[in-house]
């Protein structure tokens, strides 16, 4: 049986929305990040980063989520263009590539410091505002002329998109972000509405995560914090 380390986070969440759409049985193993289980030797024997998700399928190893979601719709052959030499897997693997590396970092970082970071923050957070709302530009533009991410086959790429699209208020700190990025709104609803995501809202919301942030989830989620401290 596939085990899926996780938490109801973005990255997380996308690898769900693939499992269920492929109808894989798995077992979910929360990781309460909070608490600082990523952290612990067990964890970090499967990822070295200590971050979720990471799958393990009878010791078959996979972390880091757009490695997954890529792992698996290989495998099944689905939710991806199979012709390794076709024009198709190339912007396949662009847009996949501009996700892990722009969308979920920038966006990541806008979050970070809208919501968490110590004063003095303006300089960082304008940086990382700018740069996420830039990339969330380039995606509602492409979405302006494709329906979806690869034109008109719903692909990896738009899991990838969907587990970060439904946090663009939080990332943004906006009420409506929509009225700036209307067709990412229209692709949030559309995978929102499929059966797969409404498993994935069961899933997200079966486990109680630890929500307080309070000094040991800081020092669990953010140990660079504490080389200040000892300065
Ligand atoms: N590049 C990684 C990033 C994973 C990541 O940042 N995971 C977050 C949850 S979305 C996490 O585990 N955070 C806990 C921590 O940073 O200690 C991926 O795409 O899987």
């Amino acid at each position: 049986m596939l085990k899926f380390y996780y938490n109801a986070a973005p990255n997380p969440m996308k690898v769900a929305l693939l499992l269920e759409e492929l109808g894989l049985s798995y077992e979910p193993i929360p990781v309460d990040t909070r608490k600082g289980d990523q952290h612990t030797a067990a964890f970090t024997k499967l990822n070295p980063n200590a971050k979720v998700p990471v799958i393990d399928e009878n010791g078959t190893v996979v972390f880091d989520s757009n490695a997954i979601l890529l792992f698996l719709a290989d495998r099944a052959g689905r939710f991806v263009p199979t012709d390794l030499s076709s024009a198709a897997r190339g912007e396949m693997l662009e847009w996949l590539m501009f996700v892990a590396s722009g969308i979920g970092p920038y966006s990541g970082q806008s979050v970070h410091f809208r919501h968490a970071a110590p004063e003095p923050k303006e300089y960082a957070l304008n940086r990382y505002d700018f740069e996420a709302h830039r990339h969330w530009t380039i995606i509602d533009n492409r979405l302006a002329q494709h329906h979806y991410m690869l034109g008109k086959d719903y692909s990896i790429v738009d899991m990838a998109l969907w587990g970060w699209a439904r946090m663009v208020p939080y990332v943004l700190g906006m009420d409506n972000p929509w009225a700036h990025y209307p067709h990412i709104k229209r692709l949030l609803d559309e995978i929102n509405a499929r059966p797969a995501a409404k498993r994935v809202e069961t899933l997200r919301t079966a486990h109680v995560f630890k929500a307080e942030m309070d000094d040991d989830a800081r020092r669990n989620m953010f140990p660079q914090n504490e080389r200040l401290k000892a300065s």
